[in-house]
């Protein structure tokens, strides 16, 4: 052991189109009866691209066609280190195929204007409206231990 100990990584993916997102309600797991962006664990030996592609596909069967990395957001929970973990933020203006329903995930679209965000992690409401804003974002959120938010730092970029 060196100390140093490596967050676990995933994605999310949030498409875009004119006014509106596509958020997708949870299902099941970690964040269930959550409104989010899509995305999950990167698997052994792929990348973070790799790993947004093939959840998008999974999760809601569209494959992304154009798109950028617009952040990096690290989780810290309160005495469940377990949680713990770095996500790797793609916004997605150009896809193909029509989101559907997965085991997983059920996709709809949203006015930017009314995003739920009562039923949605309590970090987005901070990060998520500078993202639609056309910034990135680099940000750490600590949880406590019912997974509400405690205390954030915030860094944005043009
Ligand atoms: P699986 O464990 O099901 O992937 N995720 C979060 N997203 C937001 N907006 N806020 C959080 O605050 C999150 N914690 C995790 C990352 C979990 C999915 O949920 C995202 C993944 O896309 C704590 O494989």
């Amino acid at each position: 052991m060196d100390g140093e100990r490596e967050l676990r990584k995933v994605t999310l993916c949030l498409l875009v189109k004119e006014n509106k997102i596509l958020l997708a309600m949870k299902k099941r797991g970690f964040g269930m009866g959550k409104w989010n962006g899509v995305g999950g664990k990167l698997k052994e030996g792929e990348s973070l691209e790799d790993a947004m592609l093939r959840e998008t596909q999974e999760e809601i069967s569209v494959v992304p066609k154009d798109y950028s990395k617009i952040g990096e957001i690290k989780f810290f929970f309160d005495g469940k280190p377990e949680f713990d973990q770095e996500m790797h933020v793609f916004v997605c203006r150009d896809w193909s195929g029509e989101p559907a329903e997965s085991e997983e995930m059920a996709p709809k679209w949203f006015d930017m204007k009314e995003i739920p965000f009562e039923s949605m992690w309590d970090d987005d409401r901070v990060w998520l409206p500078h993202v639609l804003n056309g910034r990135s974002v680099d940000a750490t959120f600590l949880f406590d231990d019912s997974q509400k938010l405690n205390n954030y730092h915030i860094r944005l970029y043009q």
